[in-house]
């Protein structure tokens, strides 16, 4: 492999016309569950007569209740043979740790832009990250029903933005397509209302490139994220980045200390609309569900057992804000929570490192306090939320801003 010349690389290089991996990016509130929840239902996951709640993709209980998404999912439909894998994000600022992680897996993106907002700060946010990923875009002008939609100034505005955050003359060539998300409409005529999301399926079709990769070298794949199922356990998610895996095979897990291991009994899944499917193989291109990997993280590569080459662990942005979590001392202590000792805060918030990957905890001034950072104080707020429902019982400072000296700080002693 290493003796490869470039040229070589490219002659393995093959186009997987039957699938594409999309992720919906866009600032908060602009509308991109409720078009993946559309377009779930149009793909006929639902069957017809099946009566759907809004929102099926918001599934946490925190998400329902605060009515934002808090944790990338993905999901896949099928649309005239190809199947179509689509990552839902985050767009709350505080959460774009989770967006920067999963546009790894995706060759394309939506992004939406509200017709009445236009672009925001975290539009460019997350547009930057898939530009500098040479992701493909796709723009879709949402919530075009509104009264005071102004959707040629949202999209020149947008346009712009493109001009400047563009990393390749290919990404400025961008199809627009124009959406109802709620009424489950689009059209690529903003002055003739859509009926169904058929136009939206053929752009994504027709404009985001099929994954191009090496089907023939040995299998690897970056673990992306981390789903809990009630039957399967802890099941890890990614895209395979190279190679062929079959039901069976002989693969290794390789973590953050370069330590391989081996792995038995594990079933590969495809991702069908709110379910997973089983496979019998899977290669490049695919984004597919493992089971039964013992203790696997995020970052981790798993790989062909006779080709165990780790893929480069994936980096997000710094933590923006602090607050110092302790155990309870007030004379209350222990009247709310089953979990109180400093012991019991250690391993739930070291744990929580492994899926949270922006977050980061370090040991406190004194035994019983840790210092937790995060990138916004919604971010810190959902853990504190998290744990008290899981049963947790401490006591926490107010946050506060990391000075920037202090992020280079808690990065350095990251990587020590
Ligand atoms: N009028 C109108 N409202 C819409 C449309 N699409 C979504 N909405 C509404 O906008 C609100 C936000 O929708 P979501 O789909 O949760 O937005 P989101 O982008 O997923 O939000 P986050 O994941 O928290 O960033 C909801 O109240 C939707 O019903 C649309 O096309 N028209
Ligand atoms: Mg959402």
């Amino acid at each position: 492999m290493a003796n490869m010349t470039a040229v070589e690389t490219t002659l393995r290089l093959v186009r997987r016309d039957d699938v594409r991996n999309i992720a919906i990016i866009a600032h908060v509130d602009h509308g991109k569950t409720t078009l993946v929840d559309g377009m779930l239902k149009q793909s006929r996951v639902f069957r017809d007569n099946q009566v759907v709640g809004e929102l099926i993709l918001d599934s946490n209980a925190l998400e329902r209740e605060k009515g934002i998404t808090i944790l990338a999912k993905n999901t896949a439909i099928h649309y005239r043979g190809t199947r179509i894998n689509i990552i839902d994000t985050p767009g709350h600022a505080d959460f774009s740790g989770e967006v920067e992680r999963v546009l790894n897996m995706a060759d394309g993106c939506l992004l939406l832009v509200d017709a009445v907002e236009g672009p925001m700060p975290q539009t460019k946010f997350v547009l930057k990250k898939a530009m500098e990923l040479g992701l493909k875009a796709v723009l879709v002008v949402n919530k075009v029903d509104r009264a005071n939609a102004r959707i040629d100034e949202v999209v020149h505005a947008t346009q712009d933005l493109f001009l400047n955050l563009a990393t390749d003359v290919a990404q400025l060539d961008f199809e627009i397509v124009y959406t109802n998300a709620r009424a489950g409409t689009a059209t690529l005529d903003p002055l003739r209302p859509g009926t169904d999301l058929v136009p939206l399926f053929e752009t994504v079709i027709n404009s985001i490139p099929a994954p191009l990769v090496d089907v023939d070298s040995g299998f690897q794949l970056l673990v992306t994220n981390i789903r809990h199922s009630e039957y399967l356990g802890r099941n890890a998610v990614g895209r395979v980045v190279r190679g062929r895996l079959s039901q069976g095979d002989e693969i290794v897990r390789i973590d953050g200390d370069s330590k391989i291991w081996r792995q038995r009994g594990s079933q590969l899944f495809a991702f069908d609309g709110l379910d997973t499917v089983l496979l019998t193989e899977a290669s490049a291109g695919d984004i597919i569900l493992i089971t039964g990997l013992d203790d696997v993280n995020i970052g981790d590569t798993i790989a062909a057992a006779e080709t165990p080459d780790a893929l480069p662990r994936l980096e997000v942005e710094a933590p923006t804000v602090q607050m110092t979590v302790g155990v309870n001392t007030s004379p209350f202590a222990g009247r709310e929570g089953t979990f109180v000792t400093s012991r019991h805060l250690r391993e739930r918030l070291f744990r929580e490192l492994e899926t949270n990957i922006a977050l980061r905890v370090h040991e406190g001034e004194t035994m019983d306090s840790f210092l937790v950072s995060g990138r916004g104080e919604l971010h810190l707020a959902i853990l504190i939320e998290t744990l008290r429902r899981e049963g947790y019982e401490f006591q926490v400072s107010r946050p506060r801003i990391i000075p920037r000296t202090a992020v280079w700080f808690v990065n350095q002693s990251k990587m020590s």
